[in-house]
């Protein structure tokens, strides 16, 4: 409870920070997006991390606060480093989206005015979904999720592989990536299983002509794997932490 009312005041105090992860081509490892993920600097306790706080904003309903504001900043931020390199940059702003969130009334409008107010193109924002949506009630889902595209955001399904998606359903969803669970990507190479589940993944994805990009990978040696497997876009520690607004701004400078 005293949680609860102190998230509440670190949404309005403004204590909420967005960090940024690059995602890269595993080919040339040039960023083409990068997903943002949310920390709350906490006044005495430091920066805490989402796991920590995302599980209360959900159970108490802050998520829908919370969620606004985390669309606010990365709009806003994405739309800053379009302006900075005279909006050629191509690069997409991956935001994570709860289901609590995604099931709210009055969604679509949201995402439409806060892209209209940042001036974001609705072409650069990624919206990440988790797999449990999809099981749930997948007609309302998928009906939401048409609505979201068009709009034209661009629409990804979070830690695939890990929820119980019905292969069936999911040709019918109006989805464009799968993200693979870096459960399956850290086991590469060591766990035939999870060889045989990517790859599997990844077929899946060519049949359905969806782009997989494949999360968590911290070694050489799974950037190698995946890319042999087909998997043309890459997240993790070998290229990148999650950033800051500053950090990434630099980069980006450097790259483009
Ligand atoms: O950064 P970290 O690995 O600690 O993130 C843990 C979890 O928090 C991830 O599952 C991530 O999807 C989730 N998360 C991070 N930022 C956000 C956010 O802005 N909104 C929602 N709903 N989840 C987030
Ligand atoms: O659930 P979601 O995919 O949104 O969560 C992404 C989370 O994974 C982020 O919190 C991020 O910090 C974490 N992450 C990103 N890359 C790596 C990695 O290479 N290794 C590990 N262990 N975690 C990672
Ligand atoms: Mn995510
Ligand atoms: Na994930």
């Amino acid at each position: 409870l005293e949680m609860e009312s102190e998230l509440r005041r670190a949404i309005e105090q403004g204590q909420l920070r967005l960090h940024y992860q690059p995602i890269v081509s595993l080919e040339t490892e040039q960023i083409s997006e990068v997903e943002a993920l949310v920390r709350w600097e906490h006044p005495t306790r430091g920066l805490i991390p989402p796991g920590k706080f995302i599980p209360i904003a959900e159970e108490t309903g802050l998520i829908v606060p919370l969620g606004k504001w985390v669309l606010e900043e990365a709009c806003r931020q994405g739309q800053e480093w379009r302006e900075a390199h005279s909006e050629n940059l191509s690069l997409l702003i991956g935001v994570n989206l709860s289901t609590r969130q995604f099931q709210q009334e009055g969604l679509i409008e949201e995402i439409k005015e806060i892209l209209e107010r940042s001036g974001l193109p609705p072409a650069s924002l990624k919206l990440e979904i988790t797999e449990s949506l999809m099981s749930a009630r997948p007609e309302d889902t998928i009906a939401k999720l048409e609505q979201l595209r068009a709009i034209g955001v661009h629409l990804a399904v979070d830690d695939f592989g890990t929820g119980y998606s019905s292969m069936s359903y999911l040709a019918n969803f109006p989805v464009d990536t799968l993200k693979i669970d870096q459960s399956f990507v850290q086991r590469l190479g060591s766990n035939s299983e999870s060889d045989a589940i990517v790859q599997a993944i990844m077929t899946l994805a060519k049949a359905l002509n969806l782009r997989v990009t494949s999360e968590g990978i911290e070694t050489d040696e799974q950037r190698a794997l995946l890319r042999g497997m087909g998997c043309d876009r890459g997240q993790g520690y070998l290229f990148s932490r999650p950033l800051t607004s500053l950090a990434l701004t630099e980069l980006l400078t450097n790259q483009f």
